[in-house]
């Protein structure tokens, strides 16, 4: 399904962040049909940077409680790979057995700091990092591999992004993410046109949010990631509650604007286990 919707598709798709079971039901039941697992907000909710502070096996962890408990292709940003092709295939291989449809390495160095965060972005060798994408792809092939290019975040040009582009599909990437952080959309369009969609190309919208995704779409973008909304949507409501309960010293105030317990319950199928005690348990 990832890889129809990523590589086959001539359809624009999109894929919802989820950072734990709970905000990839949600998203879910919003109607998306694949998740990012993004490593800016699992590491956000577990209390940590976005700077390879949580470990692979975290990651991994949370990867699995979003796949069983959605049951939906996910995408998963692997970053770097946490180290070298080595950590590389033995996350891809990891994340294969916990469900992942597919996987994005990024052409960072360990240990890697959020594209937005600083100007230290060191970018890896092209050939080292080829092999990262071999190793991963010849432990898991069935997952999607998704390279990620960090090159215009590095301060380098477009040429560097396309010379990278092209060695990373040699080394056998399924599409490519190019990756910049400028407001606007002007220079991930201009490389989606210089490199003619040799392999689909995944964008991640979240500084230029005002660009129409028609332009996306004119331009023969394959995928959209919307990469960490759930999770600031949970900072910015989290911190209006505290601080009305903490000012308030009471919870009146609030109860009428956040989720009732009901709903709680609803969404995440308690109905569907009371069929099931009803089924299989004893009585006696
Ligand atoms: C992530 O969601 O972790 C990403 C996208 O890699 S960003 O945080 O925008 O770099
Ligand atoms: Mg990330």
């Amino acid at each position: 399904m990832l890889r129809a919707q990523i590589c086959c598709s001539r359809n624009l798709s999109f894929l919802m962040e989820a950072h734990d079971g709970l905000s990839g039901t949600i998203a879910k039941r919003a109607g998306f049909k694949c998740l990012w697992a993004s490593g800016l907000s699992i590491a956000c909710s577990l209390g940590y940077r976005d700077a390879n502070e949580a470990s692979w096996s975290q990651l991994v962890d949370v990867v699995e409680r979003i796949v069983v408990s959605t049951e939906l292709p996910v995408l998963v940003d692997g970053d770097g790979g946490f180290g070298n092709f080595n950590n590389a295939r033995l996350l891809a291989r990891t994340l294969r057995q916990r469900g992942a449809a597919g996987v994005t390495l990024e052409d960072s160095c360990f240990p890697k700091m959020n594209s937005f965060v600083g100007e230290r972005h060191p970018l890896a060798d092209i050939d080292e990092f080829s092999g990262r994408l071999r190793a991963e792809d010849t432990v898991a092939e069935d997952l999607v591999l998704v390279a990620r290019i960090e090159a215009l975040i590095g301060g380098h040009g477009m040429d560097e992004a396309i010379l990278r582009a092209h060695a990373y599909a040699d080394a056998g990437a399924d599409a490519i993410l190019i990756y910049s952080r400028k407001s606007t959309a002007d220079e991930r369009l201009s490389f989606v046109s210089a490199w003619q969609n040799r392999l689909p190309v995944v964008i991640v919208p979240t500084k230029y949010y005002r660009t129409p995704v028609s332009a996306y779409r004119d331009a023969g973008v394959s995928e959209v990631i919307w990469a960490n909304h759930s999770v600031r949507a949970a900072i910015a409501g989290m911190r209006q509650v505290c601080g009305r309960i903490f000012g308030e010293e009471g919870v009146g105030g609030i109860e009428q604007h956040i989720t009732t317990l009901d709903e709680v319950f609803e969404l995440l199928s308690y109905d569907e286990l009371a069929r099931a005690e009803a089924r299989y348990l004893h009585r006696h």
